[in-house]
């Protein structure tokens, strides 16, 4: 048995994001499925373990964190690794932890939700592709000049910001729209350590047959 529990799905970006840092880490931990497709989340064991019956939740030890960014900035803490040099950089890397829920995780997300999971095409999707359409002209013409989205090489903002990203295509966008945004991601995809949510959260019967 690993020292770290991680519950999640593979369906979950939030999930995604922990999942990556402890394999980017070397952090083995063992997986907890908690079926938010099929209501799992909101069963009385998996809100024992988090009331707000959301993935990811993080377990270690006396240690149990609901929050993905707290899992980032908790594993920085406990492997050293992925994490800022001095203020500067730990506020340049908030903007962008911030930047994966507010542009992220309110546009990406929710169209490739809306498109795979949801009702496709219509008003829901129109209203969140407009937060979309702003994340990804912010981060887009960022990668341009830089690598890693701080400070030269890959942090926890790379870390927060890689997985609902990689929803693009899922999302209805064209990827060679976003060249920079496209090597960054075959940047990222090629650290050590790194595995699709698939393989980190493994999960029979997912994704759904069509
Ligand atoms: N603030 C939380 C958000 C977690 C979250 O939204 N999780 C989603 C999956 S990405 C979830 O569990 N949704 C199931 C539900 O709300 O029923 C975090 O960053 O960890």
């Amino acid at each position: 048995m690993a020292d770290y529990t991680l519950y999640g799905h593979p369906r979950s970006g939030n999930a995604y994001k922990t999942a990556l840092m402890l394999a980017l880490t070397g952090t083995a931990y063992d997986f907890a499925l908690v079926d938010i497709a099929g209501g799992g989340n909101l069963e009385a064991a998996y809100l024992k373990v988090n009331p707000l019956g959301k993935v990811p939740a993080l377990r270690h030890g006396d240690v149990l964190l609901r929050q993905s960014h707290d899992t980032l900035r908790y594993l920085i803490e406990q492997t050293g690794q992925f994490g800022p040099d001095g203020w500067d950089e730990e506020a340049r890397i908030g903007d962008w932890v911030g930047f994966a829920v507010d542009f992220f995780g309110y546009g990406l997300a929710r169209l490739r939700f809306e498109l795979l999971f949801g009702a496709g095409p219509g008003p829901v999707f129109d209203y969140f592709k407009k937060t979309a359409d702003r994340g990804l002209g912010i981060i887009e013409p960022h990668l341009a000049g830089n690598e890693w989205l701080v400070g030269g090489r890959p942090t926890i903002a790379d870390i927060a910001c890689y997985p609902v990203s990689s929803f693009l295509v899922d999302a209805g966008y064209d990827a060679a729209e976003f060249p920079n945004l496209v090597a960054w991601q075959e940047r990222f995809e090629a650290l050590p350590g790194f595995g699709t949510q698939l393989e980190l959260m493994p999960a029979p019967n997912w994704p759904p047959a069509k």
